[in-house]
């Protein structure tokens, strides 16, 4: 049970695919479990486009629902015999090593074999939270990114292909100053360098959870009630001529992005996953400080096509929503036909973990 978390936009997802690929490559098998508040997740569409199979536990987080993690784990297990289970919770989650890693080895020390618990975390928001760069996250968000550095076992500070060699030993000193005791590794989710080193060290049969923050939760519970979240699925058709969707959803994230920087809202997330038969567009903007990045697998215009949206903004769901839906209605202007499938905005609400274990299981 390989459990990887760090805060929204971290690059966990793009780090899993590309871990559960190398294990395929290696004759393995793996399943995983995607976590978040509200149905209709990218995460869980891309992984299941790839052809892994795919576990969601929608509508609270792991920690909150550890009997539905148990059971998302119980039909993997069923229909998939997985070699490795690979689970993603909530990216604003913390406090995981009391909640679901010592309830694991407690209570299912015979049925899994728990990983250490790695932490994602992006270089530009570390230097963030630890005081080195301005933050535009709210205090309370950063509080919730550094409790999940506090408890991890293994400190993985990914997107490292944006990193100098004097960047990467200045946040190496900062970690250890910090997080002292933690395994540190600096990876490319995205050039892959560090992947399989990383992908090993996790595999061989050291146990997970070692460290347990002195977790605040009405800070914890404050840093993700900032935060407005909305999920949702929508029909695009193309009215006029057939359109290169990839352009469609860059503009959109670029709109979406100079409203929040207009409503002075720090993003955490905003994500999208456009399928058509032409294939899949991706799209992702990880704060308002930096452009969206868009990755297109179509090969060409068309007129149909499904768009799901995953939002996660600091600001209230009612605004959320709005600025969503206005910046669709300007993307899609008169030529494109926007039709809502379902649309969940909500603020989450307080953490009451189903377990929580204090003491370190051995
Ligand atoms: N430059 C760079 N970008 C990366 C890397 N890994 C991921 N990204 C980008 O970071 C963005 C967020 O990646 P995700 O994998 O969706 O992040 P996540 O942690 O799963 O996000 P949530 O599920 O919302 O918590 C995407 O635009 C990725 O392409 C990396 O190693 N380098
Ligand atoms: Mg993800």
């Amino acid at each position: 049970m390989l459990i990887v978390g760090g805060f929204l936009g971290a690059g966990k997802t793009t780090l899993l695919a590309e871990a559960a690929g190398r294990l395929v490559r290696q004759g393995r098998r793996v399943g995983f479990i995607t976590n978040d508040q509200a149905p209709n997740l990218v995460d869980t569409r891309l992984l299941a486009t790839q052809g892994y199979p795919v576990e969601e536990v929608a509508g609270s987080c792991f920690c909150c629902n550890f009997d539905g993690f148990t059971q998302s784990a119980a039909a993997l297990i069923d229909h998939a015999q997985p070699d490795v289970i690979i689970a993603e919770p909530v990216g604003s989650c913390t406090d995981l090593s009391a909640t679901i890693l010592q309830p694991l080895k407690k209570q299912y020390a015979e049925r899994f074999e728990v990983s250490p618990l790695s932490v994602l975390v992006d270089p530009a928001r570390l230097r963030q939270i630890l005081g080195k760069a301005e933050g535009t996250l709210h205090p309370d968000a950063a509080y919730i990114c550094y409790q999940q550095l506090e408890e991890a076992d293994v400190v993985v500070v990914n997107k490292a292909d944006l990193l100098t060699e004097q960047e990467v030993a200045e946040l190496k000193s900062l970690l250890l100053v910090h997080f002292p005791g933690r395994e540190v590794w600096f990876i490319s989710a995205k050039t892959g360098d560090g992947v399989d080193e990383w992908l090993e060290a996790m595999l061989t049969g050291k146990r997970g959870g070692s460290h347990i923050a002195d977790v605040d939760y009405d800070r914890y519970a404050n840093g993700e009630a900032v935060l407005g979240w909305l999920n949702g699925s929508f029909r695009l058709t193309a009215v006029a001529k057939p359109v290169l969707w990839a352009e469609f959803g860059r503009d959109f994230l670029q709109l979406c992005r100079q409203e929040c920087i207009r409503r002075s809202a720090e993003i955490g997330h905003v994500k999208l996953m456009i399928e058509a038969d032409t294939g899949v567009c991706l799209g992702n903007l990880t704060s308002t400080g930096t452009e969206p990045v868009l990755r297109n697998r179509m090969s060409g215009r068309s007129t149909q096509a499904r768009l799901v949206i995953n939002a996660r903004v600091e600001t209230t769901p009612d605004t959320l929503e709005n600025l969503v839906r206005e910046a669709l209605e300007q993307v899609a202007g008169p030529d494109i036909d926007v039709t809502t499938e379902d649309l969940r905005v909500l603020s989450p609400g307080r953490p009451t973990p189903t377990h929580r274990i204090l003491t370190v299981v051995e």
